[in-house]
């Protein structure tokens, strides 16, 4: 398994650690279109056409249950006076599924706070999940999936930061899509022009 890095123009990238080099998992999202290898669990193909690549965790052997994959964003500056809206989907279907979270970590000091989670199946489509992040220190947002048992694939895909609060639900954000990720299809980070870090 290799280790994942998902770059978007230098702003961000997203990576997961490998087991062998020191990281907290002991598995790593891998990219995929399609549907996954097993059958009742995953999804028949990618959030944004179908037809594109979504990040899975893979819940059948080897991997184990309890098994757990972490993909980090590279360090974001303190969110700023208001704030930005991080948004994904998520696809959570298996009779076994384990459990997916989303964590903010901040470095000094080492701290993990627990922003979203959710346990068990979710039913066979992908689902929304949004965020309004006013976190005040350079942090990196964790997406952490765990296997539950064999029949428990966990996928996500469309990752975004957009700056300012979360859109009520029902409305389309009028931010651009603002670049194509190689593995992610679209990925909103260009509208994150005020979150540049320069340190
Ligand atoms: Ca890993
Ligand atoms: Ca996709």
């Amino acid at each position: 398994m290799k280790r994942l890095a998902y770059r978007a123009r230098g702003l961000t990238a997203w990576f997961d650690e490998h087991e062998n080099y020191g990281a907290e998992d002991e598995l790593d999202w891998l990219s995929r279109s399609g549907p996954t290898e097993t059958p009742n669990t995953g999804p028949a193909g990618d959030h944004t056409t179908g037809k594109g690549k979504y990040l899975y965790i893979k819940s059948s052997p080897p991997s184990l249950k309890g098994n757990m994959a972490q993909l980090k964003s590279s360090l974001l500056p303190p969110a700023g006076e208001k704030g930005y809206c991080f948004t994904f989907w998520y696809h959570m279907f298996g009779a076994t599924a384990g459990s997916l979270r989303m964590l903010l970590q901040t470095a000094n000091p080492l701290k993990k706070t627990l922003v979203w989670q959710k346990s068990g199946n979710q039913g066979d489509e992908w689902l929304l999940v949004q965020s309004h992040v006013t976190l005040q220190r350079v942090h990196q947002v964790i997406l952490e999936a765990t296997v539950g048992g064999m029949a428990g694939d966990i996928a996500i895909d469309d990752m975004s930061l957009i700056s300012g609060p979360c859109p009520a639900s029902g409305n389309k954000t009028k931010c651009k899509k603002c670049f194509l990720s190689p593995s992610l299809s679209l990925i909103y980070l260009g509208c994150l022009h005020t979150l540049t870090f320069n340190g």
